[in-house]
């Protein structure tokens, strides 16, 4: 039985948008971007016309429109609140890239009126669970490969950023993926997280600190460490190690082909999320679209989105008092 299309509206068509744009357009069978906004205006009337998409005046007409099914919020992070509230007023599926909101407590806000709804209609942008990689490792883990899981060693580092980076973005924006990506890979919540001080890279272009080594340690007493360089990294490389009761579990490197010449043996690392993760965001989407097709979404929720961001909060405040802050989450609502 061929699937009915769903209609989605973009909000936002910087790098991550046009990402998706063609993803949705190309690689996901039963989606069709249908209706467009950006603050420029002139890049969402490009973008329009390119994909015979509407151009809309603003981000909530795209989120009332009747043409709309589903909406993609890729704008700047300090909109994402004001648009999935919209959405969830709408009563409208949405996809929001992470963080969910800019504060635990517009978070918490999402939760609520989502069990009010009694019905899932975010999901977060957490893609890294859908990486072949990281699925392999959570299913070694509830297979009891390894024993216990007893420590996590992770590492993301980056070769630059954008003009305007700050300290706090290698927290909200960086480290947010191993924030998320632990608690699935444990099925565990934090107790108290930290930010550890350490020596300072020369190579640091920008005014902030870099690197910066993140620990979390879980309800059940794990430790995870991980180290976030923001600038001047040799390459986007993103470390996992799972340290078990009785083995350990390595996060595989992307497949490249490996170059045996002048005495010496290598390969290609990316150079950014996009070539290391792309795999993981055309599954992220096709499974999404598949999660509406089928009236239930299955992703990264809003639960997730808010456990985030009272991590990322408790890091920023950890870093300021030096020592390690908990992370207090409410009582987790029966609709996650
Ligand atoms: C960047 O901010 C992101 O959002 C990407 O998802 C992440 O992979 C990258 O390392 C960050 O710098």
């Amino acid at each position: 039985m061929k699937q009915q299309t769903i209609r989605i509206g973009l909000i936002g068509c910087g790098a991550i948008g046009k990402e998706h744009l063609k993803r949705l357009t190309n690689v996901v069978p039963q989606t069709k971007v249908v209706g467009v906004y950006d603050y420029f205006k002139e890049v969402a009337d490009e973008m329009a016309s390119q994909y015979e998409a509407e151009s809309f005046a603003s981000g909530e007409e795209l989120i009332q429109s009747d043409n709309v099914d589903a909406v993609l919020v890729t704008s700047t992070d300090d909109t994402h609140a004001g648009y999935v509230m919209e959405c969830l007023k709408n009563d409208k599926y949405v996809f929001c890239e992470k963080p969910l909101a800019l504060t635990a407590a517009e978070c918490a806000e999402m939760v609520k009126k989502e069990v009010e709804l009694g019905h899932r209609l975010i999901q977060v942008g957490f893609n890294r669970r859908f990486d072949s990689g990281y699925r392999e490792m959570k299913q070694a883990l509830i297979d009891g490969e390894v024993g216990e899981p007893l420590m996590i060693h992770s590492a993301h580092r980056n070769i630059s950023q954008a003009p305007g980076f700050q300290t706090d973005y290698a927290i909200t924006r960086v480290a947010i993926h191993e924030i998320d990506i632990t608690r699935w890979l444990l099925d565990q919540e934090y107790d108290e997280v930290q930010v550890l001080k350490v020596k300072q890279s020369k190579r640091t272009t920008g005014d902030w600190l870099n690197p910066q080594l993140v620990m979390f340690k879980t309800c059940e007493g794990q430790i995870i460490d991980v180290e976030v360089q923001t600038d001047g990294a040799y390459a986007y490389d993103v470390q996992c190690q799972v340290v078990g009761e009785d083995g350990t579990l390595n996060l595989p490197d992307p497949a490249t082909v490996v170059k045996r010449t002048k005495q010496s043996k290598h390969y290609q690392l990316g150079n950014d999320w996009a070539t290391r993760f792309i795999d993981s965001y055309d599954t992220e989407f096709t499974e999404w679209a598949d999660s509406i097709s089928a009236g239930r979404l299955v992703g990264p929720s809003a639960w997730d989105g808010y456990a985030a961001c009272v991590t990322t909060d408790a890091l920023i405040k950890s870093r300021k008092t030096g020592i390690p802050e908990k992370v207090k989450l409410m009582e987790k609502p029966d609709l996650y």
